[in-house]
């Protein structure tokens, strides 16, 4: 399949670049470091990412390229669709982008269905970084230090800082060799975890009181509402993190975000420790995602979802 995607890069010339919506740092480090490798080999290539980059990824070299709005898909002879593992994740365009001829896909999701032709996908791989790391190489392309900051983002923030259980050998080996071609750990670690916006804080100090602890122990979750968060104009972007909260509590194993949309619905986030499955979980309700981390968007009111939700994780336990 690399060799299929190097010649597909060979010979095409102008290169659309998205991810999914709520966009994190693999996304957004995958989509960069591709940019920037594009243009390197004089290429055109454009970033399309339906929602805006979050503050604390407005570091990234040239990140404010990146566009909101699609141009016309006319203009591409191929597309990268990255981090996802449908097309529809892309958001509302998703049928405009469909149209453009050649589709091809960078996904390391366990639930990727294989839906594109084209497709670099490994669901052992820690992020679709380290995937593009993989195409770099394959390509004979040593990393300038834009493109190796971009990849060590995107890694450090898909394995929680080298710390779930998809950090793997590979995973170190390339993280060491985007450090050795110009990737800054402290600098990089300062600007993606230490650049809270107040208001990040301000509604964290509001969402701890929401603390349950469920299952004699083994479940923990933390709400956020659309109130909650209008009270200390924080944005949905600010409770990125939030989910992982819980799981730190000793004999917890499934961690939840319950995040209330503006429609009403409710954004499930679950994390989870070793190997404990919550994939699987999300799954039962049309989401997806990794062993230790996976979403899904259930309707109705937060009692009925957390009874639902709970009744899950038991059948799950049997
Ligand atoms: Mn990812």
């Amino acid at each position: 399949m690399l060799n299929r995607i190097s010649e597909l890069i060979d010979q095409r010339r102008s290169f659309l670049i998205t991810a999914h919506e709520r966009l994190d740092g693999d996304a957004l480090g995958s989509e960069l470091a591709l940019y920037h490798m594009l243009r390197q080999m004089g290429k055109e290539a454009t970033i399309y990412n339906q929602d805006p980059t979050p503050e604390n990824y407005r570091f990234f070299p040239e990140s404010d390229r990146i566009t909101s709005e699609l141009p016309p898909v006319e203009s591409f002879d191929a597309a990268f669709i990255l981090d996802c593992s449908e097309l529809e994740r892309v958001g509302r365009e998703a049928a405009k982008i469909a149209a453009i001829p050649c589709l091809i896909n960078i996904d390391h999701h366990f639930s990727n269905g294989g839906f594109f032709k084209t497709r670099l996908i490994d669901p052992r791989a820690s992020s679709t970084g380290e995937l593009v790391c993989r195409l770099l190489a394959h390509l004979g392309i040593a990393p300038s230090r834009e493109i190796a900051t971009c990849l060590y983002t995107a890694i450090l923030t898909d394995t929680g800082g080298f710390r779930y259980g998809n950090t793997g050998r590979g995973t170190l080996l390339a993280a060491a060799d985007l450090v050795a071609h110009g990737a800054d750990p402290q600098w990089i670690s300062e600007n993606v975890y230490e650049t809270n916006a107040p208001a990040r804080i301000h509604l964290l100090t509001a969402v701890l009181p929401t603390l349950t602890i469920d299952e004699g122990g083994r479940v923990g979750s933390l709400t956020v509402t659309q109130k909650a968060l209008a009270a200390v104009r924080a944005l949905p972007e600010h409770t990125e993190g939030f989910a992982d909260m819980p799981r730190t509590i000793r004999g917890v194993d499934i961690s939840i975000l319950y995040a209330e949309l503006p429609d009403g619905g409710f954004k499930l986030s679950l994390r989870s420790k070793g190997n404990v499955d919550v994939e699987r979980i999300a799954r039962v309700f049309g989401g997806g995602g990794h062993i230790n981390a996976a979403g899904c968007r259930m309707e109705g009111k937060i009692d009925d979802i957390r009874r639902r939700l709970l009744e899950a994780i038991r059948a799950s336990w049997e």
